[in-house]
């Protein structure tokens, strides 16, 4: 069964309808978000996941404007693209909207099964992603942490570094090492069939 968009929120106000159910159109799945910054690769990432261009995506930053549900029968639930934090070029009042809305959501969404936080594999975690990460686990929401255009790492040596340096900084935050990110490319399809099956059956 295809991927079928279902919806947008773009206002908190919507929020109730959502929680119960009606502006889902009767789609009842629980839902799995897709959390990280700007342009770190949300929407690339969902539309690999249902195999199909569902989510926009583009090079210019602060594409996704606001919350989109993609019904996916194949994972048994409904993908939330998310618009990204720490968008520098909008106005501080823009962002704090934004960061508002989504943490609205979060908050609200008693059917939100679980939240894959996207980091740069090169750059993350940021400091914003473990704000982010600080807020999910507030929440007691399930993470599941996945590093994104792993491809940006050209050799070996690189990614072996860049895993080192990000583990520690995870299990430093974390203080745990009880924690297995994926690290994926979308132009690695064995990265994405891992991802998929961790989603679908992990
Ligand atoms: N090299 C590489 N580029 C990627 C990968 N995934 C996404 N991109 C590129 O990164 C850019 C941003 O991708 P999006 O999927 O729009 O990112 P987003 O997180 O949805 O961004 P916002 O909607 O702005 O929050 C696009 O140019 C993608 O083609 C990847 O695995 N490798
Ligand atoms: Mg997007």
């Amino acid at each position: 069964m295809a991927t079928r968009f279902i919806t947008t929120l773009a206002d908190q106000r919507q929020l109730p309808t959502l929680i119960r159910g009606e502006s889902l159109a009767g789609h009842i799945a629980p839902r799995i978000a897709m959390v990280g910054r700007s342009n770190v690769g949300k929407s690339s990432l969902l539309n690999k996941l249902t195999g199909e261009m569902s989510a926009r995506v583009s090079s210019t930053p602060g594409r996704t404007r606001a919350i989109h549900f993609f019904d996916w029968p194949e994972g048994k639930s409904i993908l939330v693209d998310l618009p990204g934090y720490g968008f520098a070029k909008r106005s501080h009042d823009e962002r704090e909207e934004w960061g508002k809305l989504i943490q609205a959501y979060i908050q609200a969404d008693k059917n939100l099964k679980r939240v894959l936080l996207l980091l740069d594999s090169k750059a993350g975690p940021t400091a914003l992603d473990l704000d982010a990460l600080q807020f999910l686990l507030d929440q007691k929401i399930n993470v599941l942490l996945v590093f994104t255009k792993y491809d940006q790492l050209k050799n070996q040596s690189q990614r072996a570094l860049r895993k080192r340096e990000a583990l520690a900084e995870l299990s430093e935050f974390l203080g745990t090492k009880d924690f297995s990110p994926l690290w994926v490319s979308v132009r690695d399809p064995k990265s994405l069939a891992i991802l998929k099956k961790e989603i679908v059956h992990g």
